[in-house]
């Protein structure tokens, strides 16, 4: 099966922009274990986003040179750490000219909705971090590495919630009498989601005006935090957010469910998206290296292995927890965010699976890990950070950040 075997890499030169963040330092490590060469490019401005809010991850993280020090030890494997920020070019194009990537995986955003809702000047931050890297990461190719292929997180909230199928990226139309497949329809749903329509919309045009080769990937909701890699060693474990501002809601669920504070659901709760468990995402990373886009094709996948409703998820931590001991309670909180909270959902995900991704599916046994690991570190929660810190209609908002 693609995207399993070790030592299938051949030396493949991978560029991992976002590589100390949570799927790319999942993604980094399985990618080195399979004998691709890898370079991790981060800033670490996530790390100073939980400085800045007074946030913190459940399980305790090494600092990034520690991490690939470490897994230098474990693995036997080197990963190049270029600490830098892809808006300054100066130090994206030494970065690209020095490591000469055949890949770029693209995972370094400010990916938060919430925080991109906090006040005009997040909102400014995350649309010019991310819309203005992006494009860095596009010259960066077109000037200094033609041939190589982007691989670019994009994400489900590109579409929104409309009241038709979702496709993969193109939709056929037949329009008085004439018929043309073009871009999806997006209607994304914060400042945060629309960065992402922004960079989907200058990648189509870069790959038609200078034949680049680009897959965009739409993935959903992420899940869970064991990797094989990551659990190597306790220098090598993966950041795991429950906070209300970078936490995402089964991850949220399983903590609030570790240590009794009822299940947050945003309003009624039919709100529907795609997920899929962390060991899939690193899977799916691998293998649309490993089966390239053409040249001035942008390739778009819908990453995610399943649909679930909010309450879905919570009837399901409420089940498991309960087989764990755990008295599980919901409570439906006024939604602090603008979206539909019963509508159609059906999103087409067929893509990555022809190519051979065998998902791992939300069965009780990954949601009784999840429960276990995060009751191993409840002592670490501190609940004050649970509770939605802000609000899509208020601006600006004071942010909850431990004086709730
Ligand atoms: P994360 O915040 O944990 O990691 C992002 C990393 O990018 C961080 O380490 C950060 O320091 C780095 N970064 C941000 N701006 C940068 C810049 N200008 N220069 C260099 N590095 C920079 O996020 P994540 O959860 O790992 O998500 C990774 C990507 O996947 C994001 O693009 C996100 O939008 C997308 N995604 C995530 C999820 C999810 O559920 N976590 C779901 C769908 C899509
Ligand atoms: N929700 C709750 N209770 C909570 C947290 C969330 O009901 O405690 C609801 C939200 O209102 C929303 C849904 O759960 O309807 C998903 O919210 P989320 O915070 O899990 O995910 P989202 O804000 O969409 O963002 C996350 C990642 C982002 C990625 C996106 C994929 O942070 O980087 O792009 O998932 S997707 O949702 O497919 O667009």
């Amino acid at each position: 099966v693609q995207g399993t075997a070790h030592n299938n890499g051949g030396g493949t030169r991978v560029m991992i922009i976002g590589g100390d963040g949570y799927c790319g330092w999942a993604t980094a490590l399985h990618l080195s274990a399979r004998g691709y060469a890898v370079c991790i490019v981060d800033n670490l401005v996530r790390r100073n986003y939980d400085l800045q809010l007074g946030l913190d991850t459940l399980t305790p993280i090494a600092s990034a040179h520690d991490r690939v020090r470490k897994w230098g030890e474990v693995s036997g494997k080197h990963i190049d750490l270029q600490v830098g920020d892809i808006c300054d070019w100066e130090f994206l194009s030494q970065a690209f000219t020095s490591f000469k990537p055949d890949a770029v995986v693209h995972f370094g955003e400010q990916r938060s909705a919430p925080y991109s809702m906090i006040d005009r000047q997040h909102a400014v931050y995350t649309q010019s971090n991310n819309v203005l890297g992006t494009i860095n990461v596009l010259y960066a190719i077109k000037e200094l590495n033609p041939d190589c292929h982007l691989v670019k997180l994009g994400t489900m909230g590109e579409y929104g919630t409309p009241n038709i199928d979702i496709e993969e990226g193109y939709i056929t139309i037949t329009h008085n009498g004439r018929t043309d497949t073009l871009p999806y329809p997006k209607q994304a749903g914060s400042f945060y989601h629309l960065s992402k329509v922004h960079d989907s919309h200058n990648m189509h045009f870069a790959a038609r005006a200078w034949k680049l080769p680009i897959t965009d990937l739409n993935q959903g909701v992420v899940y869970g935090v064991r990797t094989e890699e990551t659990m190597a060693d306790k220098a090598l474990i993966n950041r795991y957010d429950y906070d209300a501002i970078f936490g995402t809601a089964l991850n949220r669920f399983v903590v609030q469910a570790a240590v009794g504070h009822p299940l947050t659901v945003y309003g009624k709760g039919g709100q529907t998206r795609g997920f899929l468990d962390i060991r899939d995402t690193v899977r799916c990373i691998q293998i649309a290296i490993d089966n390239p886009a053409n040249k001035g094709e942008m390739r778009v996948f819908n990453q995610f292995t399943e649909m679930w409703s909010v309450n879905d998820l919570a009837r399901i931590v409420t089940t498991e927890g309960s087989k764990l001991g755990l008295n599980v309670k919901t409570i439906n909180i006024p939604n602090p965010r603008v979206e539909a909270e019963e509508h159609y959902y059906n999103a087409k995900n067929t893509k990555l699976q022809d190519l051979g991704l065998v998902p791992n599916l939300l069965g009780d046994a990954i949601v009784d890990s999840l429960l276990e690991f995060a009751i191993e570190y409840k002592d670490r929660v501190r609940p004050e950070l649970i509770k939605p810190a802000v609000d899509w209609r208020k601006s600006p908002v004071t942010v909850a950040t431990g004086t709730a």
